[in-house]
């Protein structure tokens, strides 16, 4: 096994620091916090974990507005906790992977102070500053994905700064050398002190078109979604000269040996995969979401994987997420019922999978009364109810107080059934959601064809979703009943050779399939020959 595949190999479990584990009693998480949990991580099998931001930050975005990039935010710890943690995440086999946010700052990093400062600030250029339009208004019709125009107004020079999200978080003129140059360095600074990687926040938006020209209106635009979607993004994301920079970033992260970049998108899928780049020189894992925004059934599911397998570049290794801090919860999504399905899926398809902390003991999204919500998206535009404050409330580790969590009242409210849904009584009960989990993942350690094998569709009716892995060293046949009524499965697939390595349920395995499967209500069984 060559230890450059490392990324193509693991699972990758991502941390909201806010929520994961608080180690100084102030009902926020923290990185000593994290440290405390790595033993849960390694014992449930993940390979590496991406931390969101934990830099300093005046939060109005919870972290995703930055203003030192290479410090860590006191709410988190310090730089020592930091080291630590690095130390300590590669002492139990761990990789770990930090948010890069490039796209923007905080309107209070000192670039941006200094910026706005007067029109000849050598750092002028480093923010995108435009003329009002003739009467006065915004320079063109750009909107922001947190409400309203995305240009704010300076008075004291009088002129408007672009901000793709809130206005306290402007954004980088990424066709300026100087921006890039430190943005490298910042990455350098933390590849230096052994991270694996990063997550690039929003990279699909850092090059806006050179002209500004104003953005078509959307003709598939639906009442009940968010304002902004009013408006394509044609001209202020997804502009051809940003894959000279991706290919940058990837050229800083091969500075290192075995580094990996990961980029957030949302695009459609042709859009998407040009990120793996010319020859494969942009991001590795252009993260894929198709399955966050899916219709949950067997053939809507079935399309996206041929859609997705047959758009990928020769080479291109395949992702798949099914959840993360700006969607709601997988199992509100499917519903606790289809879950663990949800879970095989993700497990058993074809390419590396991330898990969204909490996901694996089936945390549901959080109903928070309005006067509790802190998400800033939600509070500015609030008549559309898609707040993600509900998929971050704090992970549940315990049956104690505040879940084990914290000793205090947590930043976000807890989950009400915590007291039978969290770590230590999922832990102790044989079929629970959680030891499917770790069950799938050590299946998945076991059986080299779910790692590398090929993703071959077999026909299927109704409900039922199946498909074979197969490599050199076997074949693995996976069988997922999307409903809640029984199904019954023949095909020559199913053969006569055939066990069950798992179910999600948990109580087959062993069992002899002859010719014929059958599926409880919302069961996944995989296959193997015995
Ligand atoms: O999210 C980018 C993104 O696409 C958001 O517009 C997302 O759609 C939004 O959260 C509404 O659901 C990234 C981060 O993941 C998010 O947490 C940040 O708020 C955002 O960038 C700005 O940095």
């Amino acid at each position: 096994q060559d230890s450059r595949d490392w990324w193509r190999r693991g699972i990758f479990y991502q941390v909201y620091p806010r929520s994961f584990a608080d180690s100084d009693g102030d009902g926020v998480g923290d990185l000593k916090g994290i440290i405390t949990r790595l033993p849960y991580l390694t014992r449930l099998g993940v390979d590496a974990v991406w931390l969101s931001p934990i830099f300093p930050s005046p939060m109005a975005d919870f972290g995703y507005d930055i203003s030192d990039y290479t410090g860590i935010d006191p709410l988190f710890g310090t730089m020592e906790d930091f080291d630590a943690l690095v130390a300590a995440a590669h002492d139990s086999g761990l990789k770990l992977i930090l948010d890069l946010v490039p796209n923007h700052t905080s309107d209070q990093h000192q670039w941006f102070i200094e910026a706005k400062s007067s029109r000849d600030n050598p750092k002028r250029d480093w923010y995108i500053w435009r003329d009002p339009a003739p009467d006065g208004g915004p320079p063109n019709n750009w909107l922001s994905e947190f409400g309203g125009s995305a240009w704010a107004y300076d008075e004291a020079s009088g002129q408007y700064y672009y901000h793709a999200f809130l206005a306290q978080q402007p954004d980088l003129n990424w066709r300026n050398r100087e921006v890039r140059d430190a943005i490298y360095d910042v990455m350098r600074f933390w590849l230096r002190k052994g991270v694996d990687g990063f997550r690039v926040d929003v990279i699909w938006h850092l090059i806006k078109d050179a002209d500004f020209r104003d953005n078509p209106t959307n003709p598939h635009y639906r009442a009940g979604r968010p304002p902004h979607e009013k408006l394509l993004t044609q001209y202020s994301t997804d502009q051809l000269e940003v894959h000279t920079v991706i290919t940058e970033m990837r050229g800083v992260t091969e500075e290192f040996d075995n580094r990996v970049l990961i980029g957030e998108i949302y695009l459609p899928l042709h859009r998407l995969v040009a990120y793996y780049g010319n020859d494969l020189r942009g991001a590795q894992m252009p993260f894929n979401f198709a399955l966050l925004s899916t219709l949950w059934s067997a053939r809507s599911v079935e399309m996206i994987i041929a859609d997705y397998e047959k758009a990928l570049p020769p080479g291109a290794w395949p992702n798949w997420v099914l959840g993360n801090h700006d969607r709601p919860r997988v199992a509100s999504r499917v519903g606790p019922a289809q879950a663990p399905v949800a879970a095989m899926l993700l497990l058993t398809l074809r390419g590396t999978p991330t898990l969204y902390y909490g996901d694996e003991i089936g945390m549901r999204q959080v109903a928070i009364a309005p006067d509790q919500v802190r998400d800033p998206f939600e509070k500015n535009v609030p008549d559309i109810g898609v707040g993600r404050d509900g998929c971050r409330t704090p992970m549940q580790w315990s049956a104690e107080r505040h879940a084990g969590f914290s000793t205090a009242p947590p930043w976000l409210p807890l989950a009400q059934d915590f007291a039978s849904d969290n770590v230590a009584s999922l832990e102790a009960e044989r079929t629970s959601i959680l030891n499917l989990y770790k069950a799938l993942i050590a299946l998945r350690r076991r059986l080299p064809q779910l790692v590398h094998g090929s993703y071959e569709p077999v026909a299927a009716h109704g409900d039922v979703l199946l498909y074979r892995r197969r490599s050199t060293e076997g074949v693995a046949v996976i069988a997922l009943n999307f409903g809640a009524a029984a199904a019954s499965v023949s095909s020559s697939a199913i053969g006569f050779s055939n066990e069950v390595l798992l179910s999600t349920l948990m109580d087959r395995q062993g069992e002899k399939v002859e010719g014929v499967l059958d599926l409880r209500p919302n069961e996944g069984v995989i296959l193997g020959p015995h």
